[in-house]
C-alpha cells in the first residue's frame, strides 16, 4: 500500500482527523464523485465500490430515477413532521406493504431507528396480548448480532468493544448461539415476546445460517407465541438474491425490519413493517420521530423500491453472486480459508495464519478495489446489485492476485 497519501488526500484526511471524534479507522482515501458501480477520489482515481456502504446502495451511486425523484420532491416540500400529513407518506407504506405482504408499515429513518420501533413493538404486543407481566419481557438474539449502535442494541451485542464505556444496559434481550436451534428452543419461557435475528449476519463476519435454521426458528415462534423479528436492514432489497433473505426458505417473519438501501443511497429511510395483531399497539402518541415518514424520505423510499423491483435486483444479485463466489473459490490461494455468502453478499474468510484481512483490503484499494474487512478475517464484497457481469470479470483480474498475496504486507506466513 503507497504509504504516503497524496496532496489532497493527506490535507483532507488532516482535517479529518483534527476536527472529527476518530470513532471509525477508514481506508486513506477520499471520495468526492459516484456513478453507478463508480467512485472516485479526489486525486481522480476511479474504484469499483464493492461494499455499496453496506448495502445502503444496491441501486448503486445516484440512480438517475431515485435522483429524479429527489429533485422532483425537493420542488414541492420536503419535510412536514407527523403534526400533520403530507402526500406522499400514504402512497409509500402502501407500496411498502404490498410489496412486502404486511398490513401496515412505521416509517423511520435509520436501521437502528427502526430495530428500536420493532423492539418497543413486541414488547408491548407482549403485555397486551400475550400477558406478560410488566417489565419482565424478553427478546431472544444470537451471538455476533448486529442490529445498531444504539444503547438498548449495543447491550445485547456479543462485541465487547461494541458496549466498553457505553453502560448501564437494558436487561431482557437473553443471547443464544447463531443458528442453533435447540439453544433457541431451550431459551423461550413464558416471557419470551419475540426473536430478533440477521437472516444471515453481516458483521457477524457474513455468516450463512445452517439450512433449515429460518424455517425451523419460524416453527419454534409460532409454536411458543413469540414473534420472529427479521432485521432484514443488510440482507434485504435484494442483496441476497431474493427480495428478502428469509424468502430462501419462504419464512414469512412476524415483524420485518427495513433500512439501508430503501434510502436508495440518498437518504436514510427505514421502516417496522408488521401486520395490525403487533401494529395496533401503537396509540397516538406512543412512538415518532421528526423525520420519520417525511415526504423527501417518503418519495426516496417509492422511487428506491421500484428500481429494486423493476430492475429485478434480487434476480441479478442472485445470478451474479453464484457466478462471483464460484471464481472467487476458483482462485488458488495459500490465504483463502473459503468463500460464504448468499448472492452478492459475501465473504472471503483469510485463514488466522495468513495475518488479517485489513491488509488484503488496503491491496485492493491499491487496485482500485473499495472492500472492506469485517471482524479482522473476512473480505466482505457485496458491491451494488447493478453491477455487471463484465465489470465483475474485470474485478477478478485484480482481485486474484491480492487472494494470493501478491503485494500483501500480511504479518502471517
Ligand atoms: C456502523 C456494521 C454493517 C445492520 C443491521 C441494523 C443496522 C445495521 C443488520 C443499523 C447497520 C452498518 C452500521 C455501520 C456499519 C454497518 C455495519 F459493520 F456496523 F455492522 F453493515 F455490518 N441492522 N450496519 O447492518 O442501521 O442505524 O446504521 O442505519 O455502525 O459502523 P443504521
Amino acid at each position: 500500500m503507497s504509504q504516503t497519501a497524496a496532496p489532497r488526500t493527506s490535507e483532507i484526511l488532516s482535517e479529518v482527523d483534527r476536527w472529527s471524534a476518530h470513532n471509525y479507522k477508514p481506508l486513506p482515501v477520499v471520495l468526492e464523485r459516484g456513478e453507478g458501480v463508480w467512485v472516485w477520489d479526489v486525486e481522480g482515481r476511479r474504484y469499483l465500490d464493492m461494499l455499496a456502504a453496506y448495502s445502503a446502495l444496491n441501486q448503486g451511486h445516484r440512480h438517475p430515477r431515485i435522483l429524479q425523484a429527489v429533485q422532483d420532491q425537493m420542488e414541492r416540500i420536503t419535510l412536514t413532521s407527523r403534526a400533520f400529513h403530507n402526500d406522499q407518506m400514504g402512497p409509500f407504506v402502501r407500496e411498502l406493504c404490498q410489496a412486502t405482504g404486511f398490513e401496515k408499515a412505521l416509517p423511520m429513518n435509520t436501521g437502528a431507528e427502526a430495530v428500536e420501533t420493532a423492539i418497543k413493538m413486541v414488547r408491548k404486543w407482549g403485555y397486551e396480548v400475550k400477558g406478560v407481566p410488566a417489565d419482565k419481557a424478553e427478546i431472544i438474539v444470537c451471538d455476533g448480532n448486529f442490529h445498531g449502535r444504539t444503547t438498548t442494541v449495543v447491550g445485547f451485542s456479543s462485541e465487547e468493544q461494541y458496549k466498553e464505556g457505553f453502560g448501564p444496559f437494558a436487561p431482557g434481550f437473553p443471547r443464544v448461539p447463531y443458528g442453533d436451534l435447540d439453544a433457541l428452543r431451550d431459551a423461550v419461557n413464558e416471557n419470551t415476546v419475540g426473536f430478533l435475528v440477521e437472516p444471515i449476519q453481516g458483521e457477524g463476519g457474513v455468516t450463512v445460517p445452517p439450512e433449515g435454521y429460518l424455517s425451523g426458528a419460524r416453527e419454534i415462534c409460532t409454536r411458543e407465541n413469540v414473534a420472529f423479528m427479521a432485521d432484514e436492514i443488510q440482507t434485504g432489497l435484494g442483496r441476497t438474491g431474493r427480495l428478502f433473505c428469509c424468502d430462501w426458505e419462504e419464512v414469512r417473519p412476524d415483524v420485518l425490519i427495513v433500512g439501508k438501501a430503501l434510502g436508495g443511497g440518498v437518504y436514510p429511510v427505514s421502516a417496522a413493517i408488521a401486520d395490525d395483531e403487533y401494529m395496533y399497539v401503537f396509540r397516538p402518541g406512543d412512538h415518532g420521530s421528526t423525520f420519520g415518514g417525511n415526504p423527501l424520505g417518503a418519495a426516496v423510499g417509492r422511487a428506491s423500491l421500484k428500481v429494486i423491483l423493476d430492475e429485478d435486483l434480487p434476480g441479478k444479485s442472485d445470478e451474479l453472486g453464484s457466478w462471483f463466489m464460484d471464481e472467487l473459490r476458483a482462485v488458488d490461494s495459500p490465504h483463502v480459508d473459503h468463500v460464504r455468502g448468499k448472492g452478492l453478499m459475501i465473504g472471503v474468510v483469510i485463514k488466522e495464519s495468513s495475518g488479517p484481512a485489513r491488509p488484503f483490503c488496503e491491496t485492493l484499494m491499491d487496485r482500485g478495489i473499495l472492500a472492506k474487512e469485517t471482524h479482522h478475517q473476512v473480505i466482505r464484497f457485496a458491491p451494488p446489485l447493478t453491477i455487471d457481469k463484465g465489470t465483475l470479470e474485470g474485478a477478478m483480474e485484480e482481485i486474484a492476485p491480492v487472494l494470493r498475496g501478491e503485494g500483501v504486507e500480511h504479518s502471517g506466513g
